[in-house]
C-alpha cells in the first residue's frame, strides 16, 4: 500500500474519532485508531477457497498482543512505522498500551496461536474455535515472596473482538444459554486472505469476582466464560471445566454444520468437506456431539459414527497421568444429559471390539476416559515431538498404538518466526536480511545460509552485540516495570515456563545455592550469572507455589547480600506472559530446558530462545533431542538421565530420592532450604514441606539429575568466556532453527492430516 494511501486513512481516523490530528493523539488514541485501521484491513480480506476446512478447537488460545503481528502480516509494519515516527510517535509505545489477551496457560495455548498465523499465512482455509474468557488467566503479582492471584479483565471498549450475528442454543441438563460468537480477524502474512478465531461467550457474562479470583462456580449462566480453567481443586471448579468445554464444542459443532449447509454439501458428505483438529482432550466432547447432531438431523448412528470418524483428529500434548482427562459420567449427566446415551454407544462397540479393559472409554468406576474416545474415533493421532510420539506408541499408548498402528503420527511443533524473530528481535533480523538476504522469511529453512558466516568476525561480533542490546533492553523495562536493577554484561541465564515440577525449576533453585555457597566460601564463579526465572503456579498447586517461594526468598537473600550480588543475581518476572517473553527472549544467553526425560512433551519455547541465538542446556528430552541431533553437541549442553532409564525408574519403582539426599554434594544444597538464612527470609511452613518433599519424595527426580546439571552449567559458564566461540553456536543455533517453523509444522499437517487442499 502506498504511504500517502496509508497516512490519508491515519488521519482520516484520527479526525473521526478524536477531531485531531495524528500529531496530536496520544499513545492510547493512536492504538484504537490502528487497531480499527488493521481490523478493517483484515476484515476486508476473504476467506482462502474452501476444499476441506479446518476447525481447530482448542481451549486456549494464547494470541499475545496483536497489533505488530496483525500489522506484519497485512504488509504494513515498516510503512506504519515509518508514519509514525514522522508524525513524532514511536509504534513500541502504541503497543505498550495494547492489554494482553490472557486465553491461555503455557504451551498449549501459544501453539494454538503460532498454528492459526501459519495456517493464514500458508493461505489454507481453517478457523479456531474456543471461548472468550472474561478474566483470562490470573495476572500473577509476588507479596511477602509468594504468589497472589489477581484478576485480569483484558478486554476493552475496543478490541480485537468483532460481535458477529452468530449464535447458537446450547442446551446443559436443566437450562439452555445462547453461545454469542465473537471473531478475531487472523490476516495471512503475504497473501491476501484471513481466517477467522471464533471465541465463543454467553449472553451475560462476567458476574465480578467476589474477591481475587474467587467467584461463584454455581453461577453458571452468568461466569461460564469468566475464567480460563476456574481452579479445578475441589467439584464445582471441576464441574464448570465440563460446562465450559461443552459450550465450546456444542456452539462449535452447530457452526461446522450451518457453514456445511451454507456451502451447498449434505451431512452425508461431512468428512470430505470438515476436518476438526481436537487439541488435547478438553474439546473431546466434540465427538458425542457431532454423533448426537446427525442422527438428530436423521441420520443412522453408525453411518454418523464413521463420518465423524473421518472428521476427527485428536494431538495429545502430555503424558503426565494427572494431566489427562477423565470425567465421572455423572458430571456429563448433570451437565449435558444427552450426549450419555451416545457416549455409552460409542464405549459399547468399542467394548464389543477389544475386549482390553484398559482400552475402554467408561471404566468400571464409571470415569469417562476422554483420550480413549479420542482415539478410538479419530482417524488421526499426534504426538508433538519424536520422543514424545515415540513414547506414546511404545509405552503410554501402546495398548492404542497395536490396534491402531497407521493412525499415530508425529508432528513436531515450531513456532511462527514472524512473532519469535521478526517482530520481537528486528535488530537480528535485520543482520540475517544483510547476509542471506530476506527469503528467510518465507522460508525459515533458508536460514541454514547462515552456517556460511560462522568464522566471519564482522557478523559474530555483530551478533554479540545485538545480543548486548537486547540485554540492555530489557534491563531498561525491568527496572522500570518491577524496579529491579541488574548487571546487562552478566551472563542471562533464563528458564521461562509454567511452573511445575516436571519441568524442575527447583533443580534450577539448587544450583542458585549451589552457587550461593561457592561465593561464600570464598570461590567466585568465573563471571558473574543472572538466574532469570518467569512463570505461574496453578492457585491450587502448592508445590509449584512453595517453589515460587523458594525462588523469591533466594533472591532476596542474594540481593541483601554484599558479597553475593555482584556474582550471582535471581530474578523472577512477575506476570510472565507472551509480552515479558517477547523481550526476554531475545536477551537470553544460556535456554534452560531440565525437564525429567521423558515428561516435556516437546518445548516450545526451546525453539523460539533458539532461533534468537540462546544456547540451550538441557535434558534429552521433547524437542530437546531434534535442537541436538540438529545443532550437534558443541553448540548445546546435553545432561541428565535418558527418558528410557526414567521410565523404568518409574516402571519398578525404584527411585529412591533418600538415597540421593545422602550425597553429600546433594544434601547440603537440599537442607539449605531450611536453613537459618531462607527461614529467616521466607515461610517455615512452606519451605520445610518442600524440603521434606524433596528428599523424600521429590516425583520428578530432581536430585538424580542435580549434580549433572551443576557441573554442565559450570561448564557453560566457563565456555561463555570465549565470546568468539560462544557467538559461533549462536549462529550455529540460529541457522538451524530453521526447522522449528510452525510454517513447516502446518505443512505436515496438512499434507499428512487435514489434505485442505
Ligand atoms: C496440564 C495439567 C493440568 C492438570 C494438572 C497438571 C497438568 C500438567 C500439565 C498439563 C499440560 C497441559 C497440556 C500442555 O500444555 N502441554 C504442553 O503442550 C505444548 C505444546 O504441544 C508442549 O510444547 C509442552 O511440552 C506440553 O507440556
Amino acid at each position: 500500500m502506498e504511504m500517502v494511501e496509508l497516512k490519508k486513512m491515519i488521519e482520516n481516523l484520527t479526525q473521526e474519532r478524536f477531531s485531531c490530528s495524528p500529531e496530536a493523539c496520544d499513545d492510547q488514541q493512536l492504538y484504537e485508531v490502528l487497531l480499527v485501521l488493521t481490523q478493517r484491513m483484515a476484515q476486508a480480506r476473504s476467506a482462502p477457497e474452501t476444499g476441506r476446512k479446518l476447525y481447530y478447537f482448542s481451549a486456549e488460545f494464547l494470541v499475545g498482543k496483536l497489533l505488530s503481528n496483525n500489522l506484519l502480516a497485512l504488509g504494513i509494519f515498516d510503512q506504519v512505522r515509518e508514519l509514525l515516527a514522522e508524525m513524532g510517535h514511536d509504534i513500541g509505545a502504541i503497543e505498550s498500551v495494547e492489554p494482553e489477551p490472557s486465553l491461555g496457560n503455557g504451551g498449549l495455548g501459544r501453539l494454538a496461536a503460532c498454528f492459526l498465523d501459519s495456517i493464514a499465512a500458508l493461505g489454507l482455509p481453517g478457523d479456531g474455535v474456543g471461548l472468550n474468557y472474561h478474566y483470562g488467566l490470573f495476572m500473577q503479582k509476588f507479596r511477602d515472596n509468594k504468589q497472589m492471584e489477581l484478576p485480569n479483565a483484558w478486554i476493552e471498549k475496543n478490541s480485537w473482538l468483532i460481535p458477529t450475528d452468530a449464535a447458537f442454543t446450547v442446551s446443559f441438563g436443566g437450562f439452555d444459554l445462547t453461545a454469542k460468537m465473537y471473531d478475531v480477524a487472523v490476516p495471512g502474512a503475504g497473501n491476501e486472505y484471513a481466517n477467522r478465531l471464533h471465541l465463543f461467550d454467553v449472553e451475560n457474562p462476567g458476574a465480578q469476582p467476589l474477591s481475587g479470583i474467587d467467584f461463584d462456580k454455581t453461577d453458571i449462566t452468568h461466569n461460564l466464560t469468566s475464567f480460563l480453567y476456574p481452579d479445578d481443586s475441589d467439584e464445582t471448579g471441576r464441574l464448570l471445566r465440563v460446562y465450559q468445554q461443552y459450550f465450546m464444542v456444542s456452539a462449535g459443532a452447530q457452526l461446522i454444520l450451518k457453514e456445511l449447509e451454507e456451502r451447498g454439501y449434505p451431512i452425508e458428505e461431512l468428512s470430505e468437506h470438515v476436518v476438526v483438529q481436537i487439541n488435547d482432550t478438553h474439546p473431546s466432547m466434540i465427538i458425542p456431539e457431532l454423533v448426537r447432531l446427525l442422527t438428530q438431523r436423521g441420520m443412522e448412528i453408525g453411518a454418523a459414527i464413521e463420518q465423524v470418524r473421518r472428521s476427527c483428529a485428536y494431538t495429545n500434548h502430555t503424558i503426565l497421568a494427572e494431566a489427562l482427562e477423565k470425567w465421572p459420567i455423572s458430571f456429563i449427566e448433570k451437565v449435558a444429559p444427552q450426549l450419555v446415551p451416545v457416549i455409552m454407544e460409542l464405549d459399547r462397540r468399542v467394548k464389543e471390539a477389544y475386549p482390553d479393559a484398559k482400552v475402554a472409554i467408561v471404566d468400571d468406576q464409571n470415569l469417562v476416559h476422554m483420550a480413549h474416545m479420542d482415539i478410538h474415533y479419530s482417524f488421526s493421532v499426534n504426538g508433538v515431538a519424536q520422543l514424545h510420539t515415540d513414547i506414546l506408541v511404545n509405552s503410554e499408548l501402546k495398548n492404542f498404538a497395536d490396534i491402531y498402528p497407521s493412525k499415530f503420527n508425529n508432528k513436531t511443533n515450531g513456532v511462527t518466526f514472524r512473532r519469535w524473530l521478526e517482530v520481537c528481535n528486528p535488530a537480528l533480523a535485520g543482520l540475517i536480511d544483510g547476509c542471506i538476504g530476506k527469503q528467510w522469511r518465507q522460508d525459515t529453512e533458508k536460514l541454514s545460509k547462515l552456517l556460511e558466516f560462522a568464522d566471519d568476525d564482522v557478523v559474530l561480533q555483530r551478533l554479540l552485540d545485538i545480543k548486548q542490546e537486547n540485554k540492555n533492553r530489557l534491563c531498561r523495562f525491568l527496572k522500570d516495570e518491577q524496579g529491579i536493577e541488574l548487571n546487562p554484561e552478566s551472563v542471562f541465564d533464563i528458564q521461562i515456563k509454567r511452573l511445575h515440577e516436571y519441568k524442575r525449576q527447583q533443580m534450577n533453585a539448587l544450583y542458585v545455592i549451589y552457587q550461593y555457597q561457592q561465593i561464600k566460601s570464598g570461590v567466585r564463579p568465573e563471571r558473574p550469572v543472572t538466574v532469570i526465572f518467569g512463570g505461574k503456579a496453578a492457585p491450587a498447586y502448592v508445590m509449584a507455589k512453595n517453589i515460587i517461594h523458594l525462588i523469591l526468598c533466594l533472591k532476596q537473600l542474594v540481593e541483601n547480600d554484599p558479597e553475593v550480588r555482584p556474582w550471582l543475581r535471581v530474578v523472577m518476572v512477575e506476570n510472565y506472559n507472551v509480552t515479558w517473553a517477547e523481550r526476554l527472549i531475545p536477551a537470553c544467553d544460556i535456554s534452560e530446558q531440565i525437564s525429567l526425560a521423558s515428561k516435556e512433551a516437546s518445548g516450545t519455547g526451546n525453539m523460539k530462545l533458539m532461533a534468537n541465538g540462546a544456547v540451550t542446556l538441557g535434558t534429552m528430552d521433547g524437542a530437546n533431542v531434534e535442537i541436538a541431533q540438529l545443532v550437534g553437541q558443541d553448540n548445546i549442553y546435553t545432561f541428565g538421565t535418558d527418558s528410557d532409564t526414567v521410565i523404568g525408574l518409574y516402571d519398578h519403582a525404584s527411585y529412591k530420592a533418600l538415597d540421593y539426599y545422602h550425597r553429600p554434594a546433594v544434601e547440603k544444597l537440599v537442607d539449605f532450604i531450611i536453613s537459618q538464612e531462607l527461614l529467616q527470609i521466607g515461610d517455615p511452613v512452606k519451605l520445610t514441606e518442600l524440603w521434606r518433599d524433596m528428599k523424600q519424595k521429590d516425583w520428578f527426580m530432581a536430585l538424580l539429575d542435580v549434580e549433572a546439571y551443576i557441573a554442565v552449567k559450570e561448564r557453560a559458564i566457563h565456555d561463555y568466556g570465549n565470546l568468539r566461540q560462544w557467538a559461533k553456536k549462536m549462529i550455529v543455533n540460529i541457522a538451524k532453527s530453521g526447522f522449528f517453523s510452525s510454517d513447516r509444522t502446518i505443512r505436515q499437517y496438512n499434507e499428512e492430516i487435514w489434505h485442505l487442499k
